[in-house]
């Protein structure tokens, strides 16, 4: 997936006005926006198409997708339908429940991203044990999308180096987690940044400055 400026902005808002109105103000700079389960609860899957039709970008369904084989295939086509890109879909569920939406990704002809370790501390706990092998069965499986956290590099650097440099890698955790967009982008592909854009006053400066900080 090419990812403009590789920033994927995190569209965590709970309003499509607020969504939108976030978009429109870094659109010239950003062409890849995750939308998770805070935009789609609030306002219905119908907001992915919204934000795609108005803004013509691609967009990653952040679902964590992590059920049974079945279950996960019905998530995953409804996501496609709905108009996303891809989908983020949790491996510690095995790959029979990661090749449902695999299988589902072929008929739409759309993209899945595995979750690896997550960045939050309490990830350290059950994750990080099994985020190598994850990546290892994605591996083994043709996956080509990875999402690794930005808030421990020496993670980061190790998911790399299971999924090789032709994989794509999708990092979360910059700014408000104190993830660093450079240092990141050192083993990632593309950085997702929610709360620093979002939140910030001006987040369009907020985009350009991160853009300009990794500008090396
Ligand atoms: O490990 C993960 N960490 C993470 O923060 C996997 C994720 N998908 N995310 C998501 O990235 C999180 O749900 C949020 O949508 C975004 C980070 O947002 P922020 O911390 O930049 O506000």
């Amino acid at each position: 997936m090419e990812v403009k400026n590789r920033i994927i902005l995190a569209l965590d808002l709970q309003t499509i006005v607020e969504a939108m109105e976030v978009v429109r103000s870094v659109k010239d700079y950003v062409d890849t926006i995750k939308i998770g389960y805070p935009l789609v609860l609030a306002e219905g899957l119908g907001s992915i198409s919204e934000v795609k039709k108005e803004f013509d970008c691609k967009i990653i369904a952040d679902f964590k997708v992590a059920d049974i084989p079945e279950t996960n295939q019905k998530i995953a086509n409804l996501t496609f339908k709905a108009g996303a890109d891809a989908i983020i879909v949790h491996g510690f569920v095995g790959g029979d429940s990661l090749q449902a939406c695999l299988d589902s990704a072929d008929k739409y002809e759309k993209e899945v991203f595995l979750l690896t370790e997550m960045s939050h501390p309490g990830a350290k706990r059950f994750l990080q044990p099994a985020a190598e092998d994850i990546a290892q069965m994605g591996v083994d499986m043709g996956l080509k999308n990875y999402v690794a956290p930005s808030t421990k590099l020496n993670r980061l650097e190790k998911i790399r180096s299971v999924v090789g440099d032709d994989s794509f890698i999708i990092s979360p955790g910059v700014g408000a987690q104190g993830g660093d967009p450079s240092k990141t982008l050192e083993f990632a592909d593309a950085i997702i940044v929610g709360r620093s854009i979002y939140f910030s006053k001006d987040p369009e400066n907020a985009v350009k400055s991160i853009i300009n900080s990794i500008k090396f």
